[in-house]
């Protein structure tokens, strides 16, 4: 059922079919791209959304969530995306917009193991499910396994029982090689968007380290722009800037940072979403997700629209 799915937090296999139906009952303007299987075997599905009027040559949005496992807010708020894209074009003048300017792939499940783990065992899971060399420590940190900037960044995790594992090398998982192999092919990609939770940040590249990139004044304004409609939609304060200046650390072989260094994609930002804090942090009610929603979606809708007139 469209409400469950859209206002609850469902399993796997819930997601998995809605997503097919969405898919089906768009017609045209959709399809859907088996990129790969997951450690564990679950397909990993990107929904293609176009325009009616598309003439076959436009720039490219993709949008990932749920790469890790406990932050369940990110693929719900994703697939309230993907309802708006497919529900709402010829309506609403955003979705209009955005979608006469892009073409949009997205992932709402980039750690389908990882999230029905989290349903199923440890709701605070964030890994992937793969085996390591310790039989006791399972599970790569998909946001650490990026290939980008190498083991031999000093921040990069070597170690299998950590929450943030990189992996025996960098772009070692299934998940990220099926992410990888999927987005070097995608044609004139313009803008990168990941989703996790928790904070209300923006966060900019470079991740890995404590510099700006060359990008640096177009990204802070399009994401000063996004934090300012989110707060003028009730969504309340949300800060911008680089990884490691608003977290306490910076993170090596982040998908922010490898998609800014390895696609045409300048245009790269991951939503820290709400809650600001725990509690609830990653386990944020139910009732809560319309509004999360609610005051998340213009930040999206002016990031893509203050891109758009860049
Ligand atoms: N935070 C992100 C993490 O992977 C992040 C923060 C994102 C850092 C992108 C650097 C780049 O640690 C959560 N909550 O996962
Ligand atoms: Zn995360």
């Amino acid at each position: 059922n469209q409400a469950d799915v859209l206002r609850s937090y469902v399993t796997h296999p819930v997601m998995d079919h809605w997503l097919e139906r969405m898919a089906s009952e768009c017609g045209d303007r959709c399809t859907l791209i088996n990129i790969g299987q997951s450690f564990e075997g679950r397909e990993m599905k990107v929904i293609k959304i176009t325009s009616n009027s598309s003439t076959g040559n436009k720039s490219a949005v993709f949008v990932e969530g749920g790469a890790h496992a406990r932050e369940w807010i990110s693929p719900v708020f994703v697939n309230n995306l993907i309802y708006k894209l497919i529900i709402e074009y010829g309506v609403d003048s955003s979705v209009t917009l955005m979608l006469d300017n892009y073409d949009w792939y997205i992932l709402p499940l980039v750690n389908p193991d990882g999230y029905q783990y989290s349903h199923n065992n440890e709701r605070y899971w964030r890994k992937n499910r793969a085996t390591t060399i310790f039989r006791d420590c399972v599970g790569v940190d998909l946001n650490r396994n990026f290939p980008s900037f190498g083991m031999s960044d000093p921040v990069y995790s070597k170690h299998p029982c950590e929450d943030t594992y990189g992996g025996p090398f960098p772009g070692s998982e299934r998940e990220t090689k099926n992410l990888v192999k999927f987005l070097l092919g995608v044609d004139k990609l313009h803008v990168f968007l990941s989703f996790h939770s928790y904070s209300k940040m923006i966060l900019i590249p470079w991740s890995h380290k404590m510099k700006p990139t060359t990008h640096h004044s177009a990204l802070k304004t399009a994401g000063m722009a996004a934090a300012n409609a989110m707060e003028a939609a009730n969504g309340g304060k949300w800060v911008v800037g680089l990884a490691g200046e608003l977290l306490s650390y910076n993170a090596a072989g982040t998908s922010l940072d490898w998609a800014y260094a390895n696609t045409e994609a300048k245009f790269v930002f991951t939503f820290e979403m709400p809650p600001s804090r725990s509690p609830p942090g990653f386990v944020l009610p139910e009732s809560s997700i319309k509004s999360v929603v609610d005051t998340t979606w213009p930040g999206v809708t002016t990031l893509i629209k203050t891109i758009i007139n860049t």
